[in-house]
């Protein structure tokens, strides 16, 4: 599959989210909640850029209450993608029950405006939107998959200079009811992707950074691990995984950031029968960051990783000088 850039359902990777529970607004076998934004505010998620020429957004939607009147003959902002240095929304989707949603692109000078076919929102239904953005020098190609479905596709010549790739899906609370969920970014096909989260739930071999385990699966970004010295490991059994048999991608993610005389690096481990192997060296900066290791396959068999290799497991992370 597809590398994945950012993969998520934690109120602390998204900035401005808030817990829902409402049922039927995530799958439970998969995540723990839903994400809602509160009226009137936004949510945003940060990531890295695609290095492919196209990055693909995955989520889920869902409504626990019938679109009401509030929903009909008026757009409501849904969700946009940005490009975080020049603050450019490379692209804005807007609901309205009527007409269709409606997509405000940026051809690198000024906007054009798509409207997509009629999609009416049903009550306790997930939808699952999958949004394809092809950008080069000279032309934008943008695929909108509703449940799969591509419902709008259109390419736009760039004028004057592209506007290359987005870094950053904002979230709004345009319209009130509206929760989401399993939110993946990659930079190839993320339709069909299901996003399970699986957390820590027991030290592992490997114990040497200070503080509490728990402390790095209680959605506050404020409390954590800490070490002060390079080649500290720490690996965690994980708490039991109930999605399904066959995994593409096995992403760690982990929230970091370095102290006054820490480490500045960090790399995130797999422990699988007694070995211990490492992920790329990753950077860790004074600023909280989240921070992914894309694990395509087990390192430890060579071989796709299934849901029976979590039992078996330790996934954790290593402090580099
Ligand atoms: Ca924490």
């Amino acid at each position: 599959m597809a590398n994945i850039i950012f993969a998520s359902n934690n109120i602390a990777h998204m900035l401005g989210a808030e817990v829902s529970t409402t049922v039927n607004t995530f799958d439970p076998d998969l995540v723990p909640y839903s994400l809602k934004v509160s009226s009137g505010s936004l949510a945003a998620v940060n990531f890295a850029k695609s290095l492919s020429s196209e990055t693909w957004t995955h989520f889920r939607m869902s409504s626990p209450t019938v679109p009401g009147t509030d929903f009909k003959a008026v757009y409501y902002n849904v969700f946009s993608l940005v490009e975080r240095t020049t603050n450019k929304v490379l692209l804005k989707m807007e609901f309205c029950d009527d007409s269709g949603p409606r997509l405000t692109m940026h051809n690198g000078t000024s906007t054009v405006t798509g409207t997509l076919p009629a999609f009416t929102f049903i009550q306790d239904i997930p939808v699952t939107v999958d949004i394809r953005y092809e950008s080069s020098p000279t032309e934008i190609t943008i695929t909108v998959f509703f449940n799969n479905a591509q419902l709008y596709r259109t390419t736009l010549t760039v004028v004057g200079t592209s506007p290359g790739q987005f870094d950053q899906i904002v979230f709004y609370n345009g319209w009130t009811y509206v929760k989401y969920s399993e939110i993946i970014v990659a930079d190839a096909d993320t339709r069909n992707a299901r996003l399970a989260v699986v957390k820590p739930a027991s030290t592992g071999f490997h114990s040497g950074w200070d503080g509490l385990l728990t402390d790095l699966v209680d959605d506050n970004p404020i409390t954590g691990m800490s070490t002060t010295a390079p080649a500290t490991k720490l690996t965690a059994n994980l708490e039991t995984y109930t999605g399904g048999a066959l995994i593409s991608n096995l992403v760690t993610a982990s929230m970091v950031s370095s102290g006054v005389n820490g480490p500045t690096n960090l790399q995130h481990m797999v422990r699988h029968a007694g070995v211990d192997y490492n992920g790329a060296s990753i950077p860790v900066s004074d600023s909280v960051e989240v921070v992914f290791t894309d694990w395509t396959v087990n390192p430890g068999t060579a071989l796709p990783w299934t849901g029976a290799d979590l039992a078996v497991t330790e996934f954790g992370f290593e402090s580099i000088v």
